[in-house]
């Protein structure tokens, strides 16, 4: 059953999008096409000449524009399943304008379906985006109408008359500055037209021809306790005005909010005398706090307001700088210190005759990696009183107690006491932090991602009943590399470069395969990891040498020399190496050779050593035993002087530590390994098991990328390596449907 609802188009106050959806790769991902609706020499056909711009490769507006629309529709493309095309017929119209305020852009379900084979419910509306995936067939391909999304944006943003001098910014990057990002809004529309939004009348609270939306069974009242499909026409219209009681009851959504949601949170560690919590304000510029956030000593900027370059640069690397307010806008402090090595900001208010009052920090800055929070003039002076003892602070979003949930936590919906045509029901509450892609209004410090994390939009797509995989998100991608193969948190900086490495590919979806795979290599051959997870690889490999393994190799079962170390080994001594350890941040060379000295120390004590190394041994026994574990590497010259170290103390735990670090840290070795421990990583960091785990169930695929990779002289690449353990299902299957 078919309804257009060619009337129908959810209105944002900012922004408003069309998207089409497309069937595509191996993985099942969609492909979305952008329809040209505008006449000649109009919206996507303006021959204005333009500069490219921020990845735009577009010579016209036209172009650009329509760029952006293409870029905006691959994020969900590459991301949800469709068998089934998806189209946006897009145009650029004048739409709503004042001096102060616009409509962005409008978009929505070209048409609702309901009683399709495939549907999750009966007689409920679904938009013909998701009823197209969910039958798995265009149920729409015929006639003048035949796509899935409409979309109309705003031909006059910028002019006088239309939010004056606020025009879109095309660039691809994010980096928008102060005007309104077209890729966000365009990602916020296609959402609606996706399926995020009530056919339901919300002012008068009349289901769409007497049938609810699929949206509406998770609209949960918590006045009323009832749900929307549960509700007469007065209940649901009282709802839709219900301020902080509509909340989203969808399991997935639920699920996710406590990894996405919470309360920034600028938190004292040290000294005890100020420790605790402050009141803050936000910046509308940066990335959102996390959680864990970022912990560091706090640093005075010199200058204190920071308007210009640091003079105390090399103090400030790896530190929070304590900025005050004044002079300058708060984009350029805050850069000033991001620029002097600083890993985050607490903005000093200035008002002398306010001195408790907390301000929100306007300004756009798209190249800003750092978070920035601000407190009252009273608790800067508090906090700098005690710089010369050592001041330590944590920037996070405190997850424990989010913002914008109901008393069960779940996400909150956009309910003012008004009904605002367009906004109310189909949105976030304003109130969530971080500041969400489906909230009513476009914030600046958006990203682009629309998953966990960051976003609940692919969440509640989930609960609607898409299938989709966020490991096509490419900042998610990148963080996810942070976590596995370096075993912490991305900091904000190093997740802004990778990312920014994939998404500089623009609409170049082959680019975008190559760099995926280059910066997935770049993490196992990274510094970082080559002197915390290589260096345990090695470690064992020269405490215990490789013990046997079987592959079937040629059809014959064959007995092979494998790794020895283990994923459930590997994981906490890699840990336990990075402690602390951001390469180019702070003093983390000190730090790293401190860990590495307390882990050889320790690792020489544990049981199994010394069983293997019993205390009885001669230096020559002890160095030989381990030179030969390790294969071979010594040279005469390192074997003597590593003897001589032990000396006539061979059974001393700290030089036994000593000597085994030098021949796990023996160039020899470490490019004997180098391919070895490259094959094993695949299997530790990509599948997170050991690679003779189910669904393997010995060393034959381990040994035969292996050999593979010897045969390509270590080229990852022409391997093909990397790539088909990203492209595997069982590594993508850790993210999705
Ligand atoms: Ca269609
Ligand atoms: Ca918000
Ligand atoms: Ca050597």
């Amino acid at each position: 059953m078919r309804k257009p609802i060619l009337a129908r188009f959810s209105l944002a106050l900012l922004p408003t999008l069309v998207v089409l959806c497309l069937s595509s790769s191996a993985f099942g991902a969609a492909t979305i096409v952008i329809q040209n609706n505008d006449a000649a020499g109009v919206g996507f056909n303006d021959p204005t000449p333009v500069a490219p711009n921020g990845g735009n490769p577009g010579t016209t507006l036209g172009q650009q524009r329509l760029n952006a629309f293409q870029f905006a529709a691959n994020i969900w493309g590459s991301m949800l399943n469709s068998s089934s095309p998806i189209t946006i017929r897009a145009d650029w119209q004048a739409l709503p304008c004042s001096t102060n305020s616009a409509a962005l852009g409008s978009a929505g379900a070209a048409s609702i379906w309901r009683d399709f084979s495939g549907a999750t419910f009966p007689g409920t509306w679904y938009s013909a985006a998701l009823a197209n995936a969910l039958t798995g067939v265009d149920l729409e391909t015929a006639g003048t109408n035949p796509q899935e999304i409409n979309a109309h944006f705003n031909v006059n943003l910028g002019n006088p008359g239309c939010l004056d001098g606020i025009h879109f910014y095309l660039g691809l990057d994010n980096n928008h500055g102060n005007d309104a990002d077209l890729v966000t809004v365009l990602i916020h529309e296609f959402s609606h037209g996706l399926g995020f939004q009530t056919f339901t009348s919300s002012s008068t609270g009349a289901q769409n021809a007497g049938f609810p939306s699929i949206y509406d069974r998770f609209l949960f009242d918590n006045n009323t306790g009832k749900t929307w499909v549960q509700m007469t026409d007065a209940e649901r219209q009282a709802s839709a005005i219900s301020v902080n009681k509509l909340a989203w009851n969808g399991a997935r959504v639920t699920a996710d909010v406590p990894s996405i949601l919470g309360t920034p949170l600028l938190r004292i560690n040290s000294p005890a005398g100020i420790a605790g919590n402050y009141t803050v304000g936000t910046a509308a510029f940066g990335p959102a706090l996390s959680f864990p956030g970022a912990t560091a000593n706090v640093t005075q900027a010199s200058p204190n307001e920071a308007c210009s370059a640091l003079t105390n640069g090399a103090a400030m690397s790896g530190k929070v700088a304590l900025i005050d307010r004044g002079n300058c806008n708060f984009t350029v402090k805050v850069k000033n210190a991001q620029n002097a090595g600083a890993i985050g900001v607490i903005m000093v208010n200035n008002d002398a005759g306010n001195p408790t009052q907390v301000v929100q920090m306007g300004g756009g800055d798209g190249t800003i990696t750092i978070s920035t929070l601000s407190v009252s003039l009273n608790d800067g002076n508090i906090i700098r009183g005690q710089l010369g003892t050592g001041v330590n602070a944590s920037l996070l979003a405190n997850t424990a107690a989010p913002l914008g949930v109901d008393s069960s936590g779940r996400a909150l919906l956009f309910a003012p006491s008004t009904v605002a045509a367009g906004s109310s029901v189909s949105h976030w509450d304003t109130s969530e932090y971080p500041n969400q892609l489906m909230e009513p209004n476009i914030s600046g410090d958006l990203t682009h991602s629309v998953v966990p994390v960051w976003d609940l939009t692919l969440s509640l797509f989930k609960d609607l009943g898409w299938t989709g995989n966020k490991i096509f998100d490419s900042q998610f991608f990148v963080r996810q590399h942070y976590l596995d193969f370096l075993s912490r948190s991305p900091d904000s900086s190093g997740l802004a470069f990778w990312n920014k490495d994939i998404v500089s590919c623009g609409l170049d979806q082959a680019c975008i395969e190559v760099k995926r795979i280059n910066v997935s290599a770049a993490f196992y051959l990274s510094i970082e990891f080559q002197e915390t997870g290589y260096l345990v690889y090695r470690t064992y490999k020269t405490a215990f040498g490789d013990p046997d393994g079987q592959a079937i190799i040629n059809s014959v079962p064959t007995t092979i020399k494998v790794p020895r170390v283990r994923l459930n080994e590997f994981l906490p001594d890699t840990q336990f190496i990075g402690q602390g350890v951001q390469v180019g941040i702070g003093n983390w060379v000190q730090q790293l050779e401190n860990n590495k000295q307390a882990y050889m120390l320790a690792f020489v004590q544990r049981p199994s050593f010394q069983s293997a190394f019993p205390s009885s041994m001669t230096a020559d026994q002890y160095v030989d035993q381990l030179n030969a574990r390790a294969g071979n590497v010594l040279s005469a010259s390192e074997r003597s002087s590593l003897i001589a170290m032990l000396g006539s103390t061979p059974d001393n735990v700290s030089i036994r530590a000593q000597v085994l670090r030098a021949v796990a840290e023996d160039n020899d070795l470490k490019l004997l390994e180098q391919n070895r421990a490259f094959v094993l990583m695949q299997y530790f960091g990509y599948l997170r098991r050991n690679p003779n785990d189910f669904p393997d169930n010995d060393h034959s695929g381990w040994k035969f990328w292996l050999d593979k990779l010897d045969s390509f002289g270590g080229n990852f690449v022409n391997a093909e390596m990397v790539k088909a353990f990203l492209a595997s299902i069982e590594y993508q299957g850790r993210f999705g449907p």
